[in-house]
């Protein structure tokens, strides 16, 4: 497993994504790109969807990427990948390519849960070989915050506004670890920047394997998630320790859990540093509402833990 010193050495060698760009600063997606780029060391060609982090990175007339880059529209990253990779088989088996290429799909969660499911299934069940990366700040921030099938349970959002008759986002969130998971690829997980060894490690196996390979990572928007921006991964952090945002993994069909936390926090602690569920909380308590968070939690986790083989490695 590659060390900090063996990142860092790599990024000396060959900055793949950084100089310049606009996203926020002490936002989540840099922490999940940089250690995505730098947990691979072949040649990467990365494919963007629409989201913050294709915005943020390539403001005419720069670009905060080293590496071949191909902007795809919000639904296609999956599709434009498998294309790029089924051309490299090809050149290569007539001899005009050689060496070995990574190909690495980015994706926000409205661009990954919602709206380019259908081509992220499609690459996956014709088993090209790329890693898709989610990077699930859990809402549609680029554009305002708007919820998506990401957004939890009780959340604002400015489509789903809390008021005298409502309490935010009205559904729990989909589990669209558990959907890829359905499609029996070699390799599945479940990260977090506030974890960004286990995600270094999870980078390294994913790209090993010679189908396609898919992770999930909880990626913080201090802005839409409103808390301060000195607070990114330890909110990221407490989402690991409620259980919310459970780190595992689903290696050639073996799921493993790679974190238990010892003495986990009750949801509401992790809500109540949030902005985006203060509603919850003022003027008066909605109790409904926290309970049924908290049992949406407390059933993924069991249906985890039968399904796992505790094997912690961070
Ligand atoms: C087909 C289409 N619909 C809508 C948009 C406008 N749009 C651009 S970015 C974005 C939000 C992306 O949300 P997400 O994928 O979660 O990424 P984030 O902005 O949170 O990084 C939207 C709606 C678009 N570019 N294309
Ligand atoms: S709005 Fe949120 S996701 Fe977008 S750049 Fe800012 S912190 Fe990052
Ligand atoms: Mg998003």
């Amino acid at each position: 497993m590659a060390n900090i010193k063996t990142l860092a050495k790599r990024e000396e060698e060959q900055v793949r994504f950084g100089w310049g760009h606009a996203l926020c600063a002490g936002c989540g997606i840099p922490i999940v790109v940089r250690t995505v780029l730098n947990s691979i060391k072949e040649p990467v060609v990365v494919a963007n969807a629409t989201g913050c982090l294709e915005v943020a990175t390539t403001l005419y007339p720069y670009t905060a990427w080293n590496v071949p880059w191909v902007h795809t529209a919000f639904e296609n990253a999956a599709a434009t990948i498998s294309g790029v990779e089924t051309a490299y088989r090809a050149l290569k088996k007539k001899g005009k390519v050689d060496g070995e290429i990574r190909f690495v799909a980015f994706g926000g969660d409205g661009g990954t849960y919602d709206i380019g499911l259908q081509a992220l299934s499609g690459a996956l069940e014709r088993g090209h070989r790329f890693l898709y990366v989610c990077y699930d700040n859990e809402a549609y921030m680029n554009t305002g915050i708007q919820r998506s099938s990401a957004t939890p349970l009780g959340a604002a959002a400015t489509t789903e506004p809390p008021g005298k008759e409502s309490f935010g986002k009205h559904r729990h969130r989909k589990d669209l670890t558990q959907i890829v998971a359905g499609h029996h690829i070699p390799y599945v997980a479940q990260a977090s920047i506030s974890h960004w060894q286990d995600l270094s490690r999870k980078v390294e196996r994913a790209v090993s394997k010679e189908g396609p390979s898919f992770i999930n990572v909880m990626s913080t928007c201090f802005r839409g998630w409103r808390h301060e921006a000195k607070f990114t991964t330890e909110i990221a952090r407490l989402a690991v320790e409620a259980r919310f945002w459970p780190l595992y993994e689903i290696d050639e069909g073996e799921w493993r859990l790679n974190y238990v936390p010892e003495e986990p926090i009750a949801v509401r602690d992790w809500l109540k540093l949030q902005g985006r569920f203060s509603h919850l909380f003022r003027p008066e308590e909605k109790k409904d509402v926290l309970a049924q968070i908290q049992a949406e939690i407390d059933r993924g986790w069991e249906e985890l833990l039968a399904r796992c083989k505790v094997a912690p490695t961070v």
